[in-house]
């Protein structure tokens, strides 16, 4: 079913879960217990675990037909047409380390695709969101991307998967591009780059790996500030790459990547 409400209430319930999220994360724990999930570089916190659950409970009291993808393992039918997709920690290992820019990303989605998404940094206060066709807005102020930007001007951030046998290849698109562009940045949380592409604080952004809640929320907002977001060969994006830049500089990326 398409969803045929006002998008920004979705959102507005986006924004006022992540932030009830963020609450809880800011407390930080002194001692964490973790579960190995793919490989023992990916794990779950037990705020990854509590952050997940108080989303779930926060949506559902308010939209109890709605269904749920979370990356700790939140998976629900949706009777409504409306699913959300929530990653509870984007940026677990930043998250862990005490290090700035792991955020919450919700996004909402009916048979169309995402139609609205808000992230959520509170170590940085920083809030991002978007509804598809409403425009990007990073705390109120709305936001687009940086474009037109040459390669050998262009900041591009990236990630490496928690799988080690995929950073040989990560690591050889790091090389290409290294001597021919301004630089590289490793933020650690995959939302938070795609809202740096929307806001114009890097030139763009790719990664191998993701999974739907990394993209969900994150790429709306990239996209409705005009960003193309494209894998490798300029298709879909998804698991195989997640490329985001204005358009000049995509299109510039895409060749570059493909050499
Ligand atoms: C993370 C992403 C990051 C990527 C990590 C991991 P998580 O998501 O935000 O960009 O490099 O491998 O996928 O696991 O912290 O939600």
């Amino acid at each position: 079913m398409t969803f045929i409400g006002d998008r920004q209430e979705l959102c507005d319930l986006a924004i006022e879960v992540a932030k009830k999220a963020g609450e809880l994360l800011m407390k930080r724990p002194a001692v964490f217990d973790l579960s190995e999930k793919s490989s023992v570089l990916d794990f779950a916190t037990q705020m990854d675990i509590q952050s997940e659950a108080l989303i779930v409970k926060s949506l559902l009291e308010i939209r109890p037909d709605d269904g749920i993808v979370g990356e700790e393992g939140a998976n629900r039918e949706s009777k409504s047409g409306v699913t959300w997709v929530i990653d509870p920690i984007d940026g677990t290992v930043n998250y862990f380390y005490g290090l700035p820019g792991w955020n919450i990303s919700i996004g909402v989605k009916d048979e169309t695709g995402v139609i609205a998404g808000a992230v959520f940094s509170p170590t940085t206060n920083s809030l991002w969101w978007a509804t598809r066709g409403g425009g990007a807005f990073y705390n109120g102020l709305k936001i687009s991307c940086n474009n037109p930007v040459t390669l050998d001007n262009a900041l591009i951030a990236s990630g490496f998967g928690y799988d080690r046998s995929a950073r040989v290849s990560q690591s050889a698109d790091i090389a290409k591009l290294l001597p021919i562009i301004r630089d590289v940045r490793r933020n650690g949380a995959a939302a938070v780059d795609l809202c740096y592409v929307a806001m114009g604080a890097v030139d763009a952004y790719f990664e191998e790996g993701l999974n739907e809640w990394d993209l969900a929320a994150g790429g709306l907002i990239a996209t409705e500030a005009g960003a193309v977001i494209s894998d490798r060969t300029g298709g879909a994006p998804g698991k195989s790459m997640v490329l985001a830049a204005g358009p000049a500089l995509h299109r510039e990326l895409l060749a570059a990547l493909a050499i």
